[in-house]
């Protein structure tokens, strides 16, 4: 029955094949569709903004989710959620949480803020390879391995609170992801000395080695630092600070009209790195960024700065004031000459439209214009980045860079186009990540869901597409073709990568601790049996031998609230002390096979005497 569904799934995916190659060469070939299923054809004719049963979509869309804590895959232009992938979360549905693979990198913590998930480059567009997501909450960096869509590496991050912007290196490829602290902190915080004395806390830059995961350095600054952007050269990243007044307290952080777009220089921190300018502190190399330091420049931008996002032409870095009505856009061809003391910073400054009230995130449609999500107005404003320009220098009344607006529905934080963080770009889609929904949904009582919309932005005007709810809460996503990512996405695990996996059942025992290796083989566990004494510290290692595309066992035992999902091919493992007698029956919670039902063992625990 599996050997004809696998060879079912093989034929499958040999049709698929054909028809893609039969897309390639001519779209006229799929005739009679109302539907355009290659992005080839997406181009040429009209955008297609549906995709009927039994059709694929054209974009994955990685979501951040938010103090869910996890990271979401939904298809676009669909907008259906695939997957959920648990990152700093406990997650009863594939046992992230329960087993000793995914504890061993939770550290104990089952809580987490997701905010911004960017996926690794090579040569300024993405590779399919890895996604990184931070943790604002227990500052935390995690990767997620986009072959087997699962976190692999969560890593901490000293001296840094509020980890929130974080950007890969876009170009020659990711060897580095940066990370930006919000809050301040004082640099050892060990609660000795004065806490109090705001003057002293510190902000810091980090740069994590995107293949290690190990933290190459950090860059410490006097201000705070927010959202966070890379190049297109591998040259300098971006960080917004809103507190460039030091305060402690709301009003204080408002107290200037200018604060600052940090822009970091890596020839100098590498540079800085290898003349051993630094101080090892807890163990972490540690730049001083100071205003006037080699490392980085200070451009003074509008009030309270939130986003900021490079133009996919590699030449303009925009960020905007959350309480100004205006973006900022820095010319990255000068920075050069700021760090090198030529200019000022803030003559890297070459335009400041003004689009609404409370800009945050910018996104591009690779055609030179800009999408800039107004919190207090509720709208996507496109502007056009070179008649910003213009008008900067010669500034004419009653023109405007604003092209079109369009009201969403409501309060949108950050907004996103298809691939607008790469220099592929295409200007398709865009979805604007609303923080209420209002009266867009059946009520289900005070706390409503969010709206993330889809928008149609390959004409001259925007068209809203799509309200789709979403559980608290996406901050913000990419959107990633298709068929850079599917060709990397596995059926199965590679066994072996497992150290534990198990090839032979058996039960070992020393002193009180038992180790059981159990295949999972549907429908039968390798054993039907395990006796084990009150008492006793139990692991359970758990692999999964199925080849069969999505076969998955469950191993649950009853009454000790462990449940975990085992993959094909997959180990997962769980330790336990049996500290209640009796019978348990351990059974597979996927229903697998015809007989899913028997699919279980007695887990025996004898009581002391
Ligand atoms: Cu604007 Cu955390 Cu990117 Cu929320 S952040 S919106
Ligand atoms: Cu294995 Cu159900
Ligand atoms: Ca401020």
């Amino acid at each position: 029955m599996f050997d004809d569904r696998l060879s079912k799934g093989r034929r499958r995916g040999r049709a698929a094949l054909t028809a893609l190659v039969i897309a390639g060469v001519g779209a006229a070939l799929i005739a009679g569709s109302a539907f355009f299923p290659t992005l080839v054809e997406a181009k040429k004719k009209e955008l297609r903004t549906e995709v009927p049963p039994g059709e694929l979509d054209d974009y994955y869309g990685f979501f951040s989710g938010g103090h869910s804590g996890e990271v979401r895959v939904l298809g676009l232009p669909s907008m259906r959620l695939f997957k959920r992938i648990p990152v700093f979360n406990l997650d009863a549905g594939s046992g992230w949480g329960v087993t000793n693979e995914s504890k061993a990198m939770m550290g104990g913590l089952v809580t987490g803020d997701t905010h911004h998930a960017h996926a690794s480059y090579k040569d300024g567009t993405y590779d399919g390879k890895y996604l990184w997501i931070n943790d604002k909450a227990n500052n935390r960096l995690a990767r997620i391995r986009l072959d087997y869509m699962e976190t692999d590496t969560i890593i901490s991050i000293p001296h840094a609170q509020g980890v929130h912007g974080i950007f890969p290196q876009r170009y020659p490829q990711t060897d580095w992801v940066i990370l930006n602290s919000e809050f301040r902190t004082p640099l050892h915080n060990d609660g000795k000395g004065d806490i109090r004395d705001a003057a002293s806390y510190n902000g810091v830059h980090t740069v994590v080695d995107a293949h290690d995961m190990k933290i190459v350095c950090q860059v410490m600054v006097p201000c705070n630092l927010d959202l966070a952007a890379t190049d297109y050269q591998g040259k300098y990243s971006f960080a917004t600070s809103y507190n460039s007044e030091g305060g402690a307290t709301i009003s204080e952080m408002l107290a200037k009209d200018r604060d600052w777009l940090v822009v970091f220089d890596w020839d100098a921190i590498k540079d800085g790195l290898k003349k051993k300018d630094y101080k090892v502190v807890d163990g972490i190399k540690m730049l001083d960024g100071k205003p006037g330091s080699r490392y980085a420049i200070y451009v003074p931008v509008p009030k309270n700065p939130h986003g900021v996002n490079v133009s996919p032409d590699g030449k303009y870095a925009v960020c905007s004031g959350k309480v100004s009505p205006t973006a900022t856009v820095v010319a990255i061809d000068k920075l050069a000459d700021a760090f090198a003391g030529k200019i000022e910073p803030k003559d890297t400054i070459v335009a400041e439209p003004e689009i609404g009230l409370g800009p945050l995130h910018t996104t591009f449609d690779g055609r030179g214009n800009a999408y800039t999500s107004l919190f207090i107005d509720s709208q996507i404003v496109k502007w056009n980045i070179q008649k910003a320009i213009d008008l900067y220098k010669n500034p004419k009344k009653d023109d405007t860079a604003v092209v079109d607006r369009l009201d969403i529905s409501y309060q949108v934080g950050h907004t996103m186009a298809s691939m607008a963080e790469t220099k592929e770009a295409d200007g398709h889609f865009l979805v604007s990540l609303n923080k209420i929904s209002k009266d867009r949904f059946l009520n289900v009582g005070p706390l409503k869901p969010e709206n993330d919309q889809l928008v149609d932005i390959s004409g001259d005007k925007m068209r809203l597409l799509m309200d789709e709810p979403s559980y608290i809460e996406p901050h913000d996503c990419i959107i990633v073709r298709r068929d850079i990512v599917e060709p990397h996405v596995k059926d199965r695990a590679d066994m072996d990568e497992h150290p534990l996996a198990v090839h032979k059942n058996a039960i070992e025992r020393d002193g009180n601790k038992v180790t059981v290796h159990l295949t999972a083989n549907a429908p039968v566990y390798g054993m039907q049996e395990v006796e084990v004494n009150e008492g006793d510290e139990v692991t359970f290692i758990v692999t999964n031998h199925d080849e069969i595309p999505d076969l998955a066992h469950g191993f649950c035992i009853s009454d000790y609230g462990i449940n975990f999902v085992v993959g094909p091919f997959q180990t997962r493992s769980v330790t336990f002390v049996a500290n209640k007698p009796g019978l348990h029956w351990i059974y597979c919670t996927n229903f697998c096979h015809a007989l899913h039902l028997e699919m279980r063992l007695r887990l025996m625990v004898k009581a002391k005497a």
